[in-house]
This record gives structure tokens, C-alpha cells and sequence, in this order.
């Protein structure tokens, strides 16, 4: 606290009060002079200190921030909030690339759940549980010292290092549990998409403290699924990232827009290559490797998470949560809870939930996305119901068992969460029945087979000079936060695509009984091009009533329910890229996205099938040429796409249709 001199002191306090205050001022202002910027007019010198430090009056947390030393010596800057008073509390761990300050800071506030407000923070859940909060900067970046690899692969060929995320999380785990003596040595590790698959590096060979584990979004397989490609389409709106994250520790060098439209910035570039040499991408050595592992190679297949975890006994407990919507790692979360399920064989460790949201909603207000509005607020439900119960149990010496279903799966078409005993699973009494969806003559979908009499396909023209947007033009950047939907163009009304001559559409008859789906539907489509590659979409989508009194907006809506991308040069091997063969009906065959959806009574099923999503996507060029990151203008050409139906070469969409169900 600050004191101020009394009034009636002496004259002789006063003068050697001045005395000392004169000598204080000449050795501060000594201090202003430091090595990066001496002080010009040293007589005169800057009101602003050389390192200013605040103070926490009023607040009702400490903060200390460390530097933890890793196994090979390397330190990594580490925050750690302590709300006041904390004796015998467990701690919440997140490891980050983006900044423990920036999240650890996030308003202007003295106090706890303030602070915490933004990216990658269960807010009310840290404060109400009274967790110590943990974020620290991964090696390489922000104010942790060592180099910086994108999801850095564990230790072995990939990485001649001795060091990866899971000893470095060992090693933070290791000091903390020693070092913090207001923690009960029991840490939980939890964090969305780059730090949901943090998470996952972390439970590999846990330390004994590791009590829980909440990998939120996780980015598992960058080929496949989540944030590079699907399915070998190159998801070149993510080429900014990429450069942000690593042209400079501490992101300080951005990509810059050149059209306010992304579709023109793509275009006009060409090519993903053209647009990263201009833009001198080449610099930032995971622009190199994804250059140089266009196929599913051993680099993607080796670093896939789910394989890795695969790999290893589960001993964390574990709730992996999922996004039905994600925009940007819809591939992780599901496919990680597939791989490590079958060995939990005491069906005690491995949770997963699913919810309606975008990337990381789960964190935040979710009684709508977009469009599409909930009955209540899923996220909070999640976070209060399902969350804090789970860390509880484990974190909490004597916290009660927080008796959850293996599987709490929201269901969306009726807006209700399921609790269930696998993934994909139904409720008792009701099957999972793989039933085909097939794409017939007339544009029209049905469970009934083609017959012969039938047309034999339907066709359009795909343009590469014209591809379809994937999102009504002008296409933000990818961007979170006030002003950006990105996050929510996987539930955007799909009646802008299919209005257009280059999208097949095929639809149902008005449903007269609900469909249930519960899992993975699968794409078996049998098309044709008459070019040498080609790219194919298919779109799963809900058609609303013509109108709806309670939701006008939503009266027509064309809703995606689960999509996907797969680039035709992968269809006989996803590792070896091989030229279509021109106008030759042939199969393609791949997985969409999780869905548990119910189309409901007096609303339609659609599917849209095109052959480009762009700028999201690079355009195939139709051509088959060595690396479509390189194909020269002169390779993009028009084709002749056509999608067969006949009995020879059935178009369907295998359905995870949940039979026997009372769904409405
Ligand atoms: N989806 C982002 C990401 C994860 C992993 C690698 C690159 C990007 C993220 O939100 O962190």
C-alpha cells in the first residue's frame, strides 16, 4: 500500500526525505537507459519505464509466470493462474502454439472467469471448480524457448529429437506436481483443435498425475479429414495459417488479402503453389513437406493420431468431444474414439460427446449455429452437465462418480441429447441398419434400386475457370471471432449451389415417416469425366418444409448434414495417384462425416454431387498432372462429368439408418 509523509514531520525529515527522493530520481533515470534504446537526453529521459511491472491490486488470482526446463534443457513459458486462497486445488493444463499470454488475458479485469473469457477456456467451469489454470507456450513459440514444428510427430523417424509433446507434457506435468504447492497433485489436460491434439500427444505414456483428459476438436490426420486436405483436396485457405504460424514465433507476420473476395485471391493466383512462391511461402518449412507429401504417404499415415494412439494401452481417462458441425477437424475427434474404444476393455476410460456445434463452440453460447437454432443452450449443458461432473470425479478427492453414459450424443433434427452405450449406437431396441440411398433417373433419391428401363446417368459441365463457390460470394477469409463466419459455413443454406448448372441435385419424395442416421454414411458413387482427374463432392443435406411458421427463415432451408471432398486420382489408391481413365463409369467409394441426424416427417433429403468447393479447395485441373500445386493454366480444362445410375452402376449413399426407433 502506498504511505504518504505526515504533514507535521520536521523540516530535517523533509529535507532528507528530498535528499533521498533526488538520489532515487538520478539512479531510476539511470535505469531508463537501457541497451536496445539509451536514452537520447539522459538529463530528460523517457517517462516510460524500461520494464514496467503491474501490479495485481484487487485481483482475485494470482499470477506467476515460469519458465519450465524440458528433459533436453530447453525452457517453456508457462502461465499460472492460482485463484486466491487455493490450497489442495487441481490443475487444468492446456499446452498452446497460440499464445498463453493472449489466453490467459483476456479482458481488463481483475478477476478470474474475466481473464480466462476467449480461446481455449471453459471459463465458468475453471472458476467454479476453483482450478488452478495452466497454459504454456509449446517449443518454438511465444516465449518458450526451442524450434517449432507443426504437430510436431513423436520421437522416431520423423523425429530425430529426443523431445516431443508427450515428454515435453511429462516434463510440465513432472514440475508442476513439484513445484506448486497449492495444487493436490492431480492435473487434467484438455484443450480444442491444435491443443485438443496436444491433448492426445499428452496421454501418450502419461505421467501418474495425469488423472483426466479432455481432447476438444483434436486435429488427428491432416490427409484425411482435418485441417490440410480431405481426402487428398488441398484445403488452400488454410496456406494463411500456415504462414502466420511459422513465418515468426510470435505470429507478428501476416498474409495479406489482395481482392476482398478469397474467391479472387485463389483464382487469380492460379494454383496453391503459384499463390505460395508469390507470396514467399516457401520460406516456412511446413509449406515444404506439404509440397513434398501431396499423397497419403508415410509422413501423414505415421503422425495420424488415432493410429499413434492406437499404438498404445489406454491408461487416462479420456472424454473426446465432437462438433458435428466442424468446420475445420471433423475428422478427429470420432476417429480417434473408433481407434482406442475396442481397448478400453473395462469400458471405464474412453467418453465421447457430440454436439451440434462449429469448431470449438463447445466453449461457448450454443443455442444456434447460424441459422439453425437449438432449444436451449447445448454448450452450456455441456460444460455444467457433462464436463465439470467428469473433471470432478477425477480431479476431486471424494467428488462423486459423475456417472455418465460412455456415448452423450445431441441428435439434431429433433434437438435432443442421446445417451448411448457405443458410437454408432442407437438406443436400446433400436438397430443400426446400413440401408442404401439410391441416386435415380429424374434427379430423383430413393431406397429403391435403378431398374433398367431408366435413363442411364445425368451430367453436367465442371468449369475450372468458373468452380462453385462453397459459400455465397464474397468468401471471407478463414477468420474466428465478431465479424467472421467462416466458423459456421457447414450449416450455410445449400439452395446457392443448387440452383447452379454445374450441381447435380437429387432429392426425395416429402418424408412421410422421420429417417434416423446415426454414424458414418458412406459415398458409393459411380461417375464418370471426360477428363484424366476430377475431383467429386457429395453433399448430404435436409430440405425444410417449404415454410416454416415457427422459423420463417428457415422455410425452404437447405441444410448439409454431412460432406466431403475426394480427389478422383486416389480412388484405387490413396497413396499412389493414378490417372482416370476418360468417360469410363467407375466407383468411388469414401466415408462422409459423422452424422446423428433426423430428417424429420414433411422435409426432404437431397443430395448434391459438383466437382469443385472452392476457394476452400484447390481446383483439380481436370488433367492428370504430377502435382496439382504446380498445374500450369493450360491444364485446366472443362469436362463432361456424369453420375451413373443404372443397375450396373448403382449411385448410393449408404445410410446409417436407425431402424425400429420412436425418433419424434
Ligand atoms: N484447426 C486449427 C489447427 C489445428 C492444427 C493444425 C493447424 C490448425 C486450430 O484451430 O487450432
Amino acid at each position: 500500500m502506498k504511505s504518504f509523509p505526515h504533514a507535521c514531520q520536521s523540516n530535517m525529515t523533509i529535507l532528507l526525505a528530498s535528499l533521498s527522493l533526488s538520489l532515487c530520481f538520478v539512479s531510476w533515470a539511470a535505469a531508463q537507459s537501457d541497451t536496445q534504446f539509451p536514452a537520447k537526453y539522459p538529463d530528460f529521459p523517457s517517462e516510460t519505464p524500461t520494464e514496467f511491472k503491474p501490479t495485481n491490486s484487487g485481483f482475485d488470482h494470482e499470477r506467476r509466470t515460469e519458465m519450465i526446463p524440458m528433459r533436453d534443457g530447453v525452457k517453456l513459458h508457462t502461465v499460472i493462474l492460482l485463484p486466491k486462497g487455493a490450497t489442495a486445488s487441481p490443475i487444468l493444463l492446456t499446452r498452446t502454439p497460440y499464445s498463453a499470454d493472449e489466453l490467459t488475458s483476456h479482458a481488463s479485469s481483475a478477476h478470474y472467469g474475466s481473464v480466462l473469457q476467449g480461446y481455449d477456456n471453459a471459463a465458468d467451469i475453471v472458476v467454479a471448480g476453483n482450478y488452478i489454470r495452466v497454459v504454456q507456450d509449446i517449443r518454438g513459440k511465444y516465449g518458450s524457448e526451442g524450434d517449432y514444428v507443426m504437430n510436431r510427430p513423436m520421437r522416431g523417424p520423423q523425429n530425430p529429437t529426443p523431445v516431443d509433446h508427450a515428454t515435453d507434457t511429462w516434463d510440465t506435468i513432472d514440475w508442476l506436481v513439484k513445484n506448486v504447492p497449492e495444487c493436490n497433485g492431480r492435473v487434467g489436460l484438455l484443450g480444442i483443435s491444435y491443443n485438443g491434439f496436444l491433448t492426445l500427444m499428452g496421454v501418450i505414456n502419461p505421467h501418474p498425475a495425469l488423472k483426466v483428459a479432455i481432447p476438444m476438436n483434436p486435429m488427428v490426420d491432416g490427409w484425411l479429414g482435418d485441417d490440410w486436405f480431405h481426402y487428398g483436396a488441398f484445403r488452400q485457405q488454410m496456406m494463411p495459417y500456415m504462414y502466420t504460424q511459422q513465418a515468426t514465433r510470435e505470429n507478428e507476420i501476416e498474409w495479406w488479402t489482395s481482392h476482398f473476395d478469397d474467391y479472387d485471391v485463389y483464382m487469380e493466383a492460379g494454383s496453391a503453389g503459384e499463390l505460395g512462391m508469390r507470396r514467399g511461402l516457401a520460406q516456412v518449412g511446413f509449406w515444404r513437406k506439404i509440397i513434398a507429401h501431396q499423397t497419403y504417404d508415410a509422413f501423414w499415415q505415421d503422425q495420424a493420431v488415432d493410429r499413434i494412439l492406437a499404438d498404445h494401452p489406454v491408461k487416462v481417462p479420456m472424454m473426446i468431444v465432437h462438433s458435428l458441425w466442424d468446420q475445420e477437424d471433423i475428422y478427429g475427434a470420432p476417429a480417434v474414439y473408433a481407434a482406442i474404444e475396442p481397448k478400453d476393455v473395462d469400458n471405464d476410460k474412453v467418453f465421447l460427446v457430440m454436439g451440434p456445434w462449429r469448431h470449438g463452440q463447445m466453449i461457448g453460447e450454443g443455442s444456434s449455429l447460424g441459422a439453425v437454432k437449438f432449444t436451449t443452450d447445448t454448450a452450456h449443458y455441456f460444460r455444467q452437465e457433462i464436463l465439470r461432473p467428469f473433471l470432478d470425479q477425477y480431479l476431486r478427492e471424494g467428488a462423486p462418480q459423475a456417472d455418465l453414459a460412455p456415448v452423450i450424443a445431441y441428435e439434431t433434427g429433433t434437438n435432443k441429447w442421446r445417451e448411448l452405450s457405443a458410437w454408432p449406437g442407437s438406443e436400446s431396441g433400436h438397430k443400426i441398419q446400413p440401408t442404401r440411398l439410391y441416386l435415380n433417373a429424374d434427379l430423383r433419391l430413393s431406397f429403391k434400386a435403378p431398374i433398367s428401363a431408366d435413363p442411364t446417368y445425368d451430367e453436367f459441365v465442371s468449369d475450372p475457370a468458373k468452380p462453385v463457390p462453397y459459400r455465397a460470394r464474397p468468401i471471407q477469409p478463414v477468420g474466428h471471432g465478431e465479424g467472421w463466419t467462416w466458423p459456421q459455413w457447414l450449416v450455410d443454406d445449400q439452395r446457392e449451389a443448387s440452383g447452379r448448372p454445374d450441381v447435380l441435385v437429387f432429392e426425395s419424395d416429402v418424408l412421410t415417416e422421420p429417417v434416423k442416421i446415426s454414424g458414418q454414411p458412406m459415398v458409393n458413387l459411380v461417375a464418370s469425366t471426360s477428363g484424366t482427374d476430377s475431383d467429386w463432392v457429395v453433399k448430404l443435406i435436409d430440405v425444410y418444409p417449404d415454410e416454416v411458421a415457427a422459423d420463417p427463415k428457415m422455410g425452404g432451408y437447405q441444410l448439409m448434414i454431412a460432406a466431403d471432398i475426394f480427389r478422383g486420382r486416389y480412388r484405387v489408391s490413396l497413396e499412389t495417384p493414378q490417372a482416370i481413365k476418360p468417360n469410363e463409369p467407375l466407383r468411388y467409394r469414401f466415408a462422409l462425416p459423422t452424422a446423428n441426424h433426423v430428417f424429420r416427417r414433411g422435409h426432404r433429403i437431397m443430395v448434391q454431387v459438383q466437382s469443385s468447393w472452392f476457394p476452400l479447395y484447390d481446383r483439380n485441373p481436370q488433367t492428370f498432372v504430377d502435382s496439382i500445386f504446380f498445374a500450369k493454366p493450360g491444364d485446366f480444362q472443362k469436362a463432361v462429368q456424369r453420375v451413373w445410375h443404372s443397375p450396373d452402376h448403382q449411385s448410393f449413399i449408404q445410410l446409417p439408418l436407425v431402424v425400429s426407433a420412436a425418433i419424434e
